[in-house]
Order: C-alpha cells, then structure tokens, then sequence
C-alpha cells in the first residue's frame, strides 16, 4: 500500500512539474497591477458621500487636494490623431469662494506638460451645495501626442470641498 502511494505521489509531482514547466503561459493567470500606470488616479478619494448617480463620488477637501481622474497615454486613447478633449462632469462645492479647477493636461515624453489648461470651477458654479454639470474644451493646437499623456481631473488649489461624478472625456480627431 505505502509502495502505490508513493507511486502514486511521484507520478503525481512529474504531472505538477511538467504542466508548471511546459504550459505556465497557457494556463497560469497572471494579474500585473501596475501601481504608477492605472488609467484612472486618485481612487483614495472615493467614497460614499452621495454622488450625482448613486452613492459613490469622488471628494476633494484639506486631505486630497487632486480628484479622482483619469491618466492615459494618448496611444493608448485613439490610433487616429486627438484634436480636441471634451469633458463633461458633475460636480458640487461647499464654498463658491474658494477656487477650484478642472484640469486638462497634456505632459510630454519628458513629463513637461505641452498643455495645462485650468477651467476655474467657482463661476461656472452658481450655488453652493448643488449638484452641477460643468462643460468644457480643450483644442490641441500644435500638440504632438506621440508618447503623451492626457490628464483629467479636479484641483481644489484653495482646501475647498467640492464631490466630483460621472465623468464623460471625449477625445475627439477635430
Ligand atoms: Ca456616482
């Protein structure tokens, strides 16, 4: 009986061996979690706060001074060529005096921003404590996008708190 067991356990480990050895690829799940190069950034700042569609949104204030936001190289975006960035999000602050922006960069190979374009939120904003949709534009006027990365993403440059929802980023050839 120990002589088939121990049959049994060698055979057992050449099966482990050789599928480990030959078939690792193939059959091996492998999650890589890059954690400098995910496309959306600053998830710390997620919560339940109450967002514009369900519970969750992202909050900005005297601890996290950048927003939930996204980060992606632009090969990555489009094979065609990126003219324009549109973006739409909902956002609410809890002071109209305090400055807040909306952020659109592009940074370079060389991480030198080719583009840095703040939409100051406070008077798009026209009430405190409500829920509002800000619209905004970016045109990529002589931009080389080659190996760029665009950034999108809210600054509270003052402490002020301000919830940010439902991101829509177009990325649009003209
Ligand atoms: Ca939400």
């Amino acid at each position: 009986m120990k002589k088939i067991q121990y049959l049994f356990l060698s055979a057992l480990a050449i099966l482990i061996f050789s599928c480990s050895s030959n078939n690792e690829n193939e059959f091996t799940p492998v999650y890589n979690g890059n954690i400098d190069g995910g496309d959306w950034i600053n998830s710390q700042t997620i919560g339940n706060y109450g967002g514009y569609t369900g519970d969750r949104c992202s909050k900005v204030d005297s601890v996290n001074e950048y927003s939930f936001g996204l980060s992606k190289l632009f090969n990555e975006i489009s094979a065609n060529p990126v003219n324009k960035i549109k973006v739409s999000v909902w956002v609410k602050l809890s002071d109209l005096n305090k400055k807040s922006t909306l952020v659109v960069s592009v940074k370079g190979t060389d991480n030198k921003n080719l583009l840095w374009s703040g939409h100051d939120l406070n008077p798009l904003v026209k009430e405190a404590g409500k829920w509002t949709k800000i619209e905004v534009e970016d045109v990529l006027t002589n931009i080389n996008t080659e190996g760029a990365i665009a950034g999108i993403y809210v600054w509270n440059s003052n402490k002020n708190t301000v919830y940010i929802d439902d991101y829509k980023i177009q990325f649009l050839p003209e």
